[in-house]
């Protein structure tokens, strides 16, 4: 007997950005059909009875078989970093193309695509990092990333070999802005942190809980702030990753509250951990170091209330694996001063339950912010259309989610290629037991059903940052005030 539809998934609670309900979902040729009541047949039939049935993850900010400026290698191929997403509740990513410099963009792609398309079991697409903005990246190279469905490019204010400086930075949100496309920005000032790195090492202040201190809240809170104004300035949308301070996140809130068109995201190792993490035993703190660094209760405390209350579009994971040993965090040996120490830090199958249990279970966000912060937000600001939603007609990615199931949280569940995982030994309530990428079973009671490269690149859609009010500074009304025009 043929069925009408592929897949029903019945039974459950369905959960979007917007409500939650009780129903059925038929999905066919890996579109969402229809919801009902009642869905009677099918090929497959889900029984979600208890679950939760959300949108599948969509993961903005994650480091995949990337190699850092100073060239390590993350722990992460496109295979492993996908299967761990996927075992984390989500069923699409946006890695990072890096481009360092002396590359064209175009090498960059061919690179990531190299890697990506022959690994990846969920839907991906990738943020073009931008470190040599020349003249032919500007006028040809990115226009043509664009044109192939990469909508986002991501820009240093810090790190000597990525930071583009402040005029860059304008090019760069220039031609983004002519496009659709949207700014992200990596805020914190260059020169305060060399600055404190060059004391620091004076004084011979090299173990890894120096590293906190070594990226003060004043330069991420000074950068976020000088970003935005060169934002405003061309008037362009920017996206600020990785919100660690509360006075950060205070500008971004304010600046929403304006109208300004920013975006921000913070992640669960800025909620979940300090810097006392970064003193542990040994060189155990080396696991916690990640730019910008751990801080402290009272901003962990600020940082949930941006969350609760909506500064924050997303929480992101900022997965940036490097072992434990001499491939990754020890490239330069077992007792390297921090700023050898490589920059990161794993958390891409641990972002959601953690989110879930320490947001949605505390009463922190509702449901349907989880939605919204875990995909729905992502899906829409960067341009991915057809994802983040359960409306029919949209991708099958869907996260069947148990919502009681407690867990203690062990390396060995990440099925990442790292040896740690920072939440080791966290219980968390609420785990994803089912995904699916379009309609296609990637993860289902904890076995994976997905083949290698089954996922594909997706092409997006300009930003979907508008239409918010602009801010176009007054002296780009230079022909009428001052009788010349430099209209960006
Ligand atoms: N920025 C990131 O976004 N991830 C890892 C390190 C960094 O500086
Ligand atoms: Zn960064
Ligand atoms: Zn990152």
């Amino acid at each position: 007997m043929t069925h009408q539809f592929d897949t029903v998934i019945h039974g459950g609670t369905l959960v979007t950005a917007g409500e939650t309900f009780k129903g059925d979902i038929a999905i066919s040729d890996g579109k969402i059909a229809c919801i009902a009541e009642r869905i009677e047949g099918a090929e497959r039939r889900i029984d979600a009875t208890g679950r939760l049935v959300m949108p599948g993850g969509i993961e903005a900010h994650c480091h995949i078989a990337q190699e850092s400026s100073s060239g390590v290698m993350s722990a992460d191929d496109y295979y492993t970093g996908s299967v761990s997403a996927a075992f984390g509740g989500n069923s699409c990513f946006v890695p990072f193309a890096a481009q360092h410099r002396g590359q064209t963009i175009a090498s960059v792609i061919e690179t990531y695509d190299g890697r990506a398309a022959p690994n990846s079991v969920i839907d991906y697409s990738y943020h073009l990092i931008v470190s040599d903005p020349t003249p032919s990246v500007l006028a040809d190279e990115l226009p043509r990333a664009f044109a192939k469905g990469i909508t986002s490019f991501k820009v240093f204010m810090t790190y000597d070999l990525m930071n583009v400086g402040d005029a860059g930075l304008l090019d760069i949100l220039t031609v983004a802005k002519a496009h659709g496309a949207l700014t992200m920005v990596h805020a914190e000032n260059n020169d305060m942190v060399k600055w404190m790195n060059a004391r620091l090492s004076a004084a011979g202040a090299t173990a890894p809980k120096y590293h906190a201190i070594s990226r003060p809240e004043l330069a991420e809170e000074e950068a976020i702030h000088r970003a935005i104004s060169l934002a405003k300035l061309v008037d362009a949308p920017l996206f600020v990753v990785h919100v660690s301070t509360r006075g950060g996140a205070a500008i971004v809130a304010r600046e929403k509250e304006a109208g300004t068109r920013i975006f921000a995201e913070t992640c669960p190792q800025y909620l979940a951990f300090t810097r006392s993490d970064l003193d542990r035993p040994g060189m155990e703190g080396a696991k916690f170091i990640c730019s910008p660094p751990l801080r402290d209760r009272q901003t962990q405390e600020a940082l949930w209330k941006h969350v609760s209350g909506g500064t924050f579009d997303s929480v992101s994971s900022d997965h940036a694996p490097y072992r434990f040993d001499e491939t990754g965090k020890f490239l330069n040996g077992i007792d390297a001063p921090y700023p050898k120490i490589a920059n990161g830090m794993p958390g891409i199958a641990a972002r959601l339950p953690y989110l879930f249990s320490e947001g949605v279970l505390t009463g922190r966000i509702t449901l349907q912010q989880f939605v919204a912060q875990s995909s729905s937000n992502a899906a829409r600001i960067f341009g991915l259309t057809s994802k983040g939603s359960l409306m029919p007609g949209h991708d099958a990615d869907i996260a069947i989610w148990d919502p009681e199931l407690r867990r203690i949280v062990r390396h060995e569940d990440q099925h990442d290629a790292m040896d740690y995982t920072p939440f080791d030994g966290m219980e968390l309530t609420g785990a994803p037991v089912t995904v699916m990428s379009r309609g296609a079973l990637v993860v289902h009671d904890g076995e994976l059903h997905a083949r290698r490269g089954q996922g594909r690149f997706v092409a997006r859609a300009p930003s979907g940052s508008g239409p918010m009010r602009g801010h176009r500074a007054p002296e780009f009304d230079a022909a009428s005030a001052y009788g010349t025009d430099i209209r960006p």
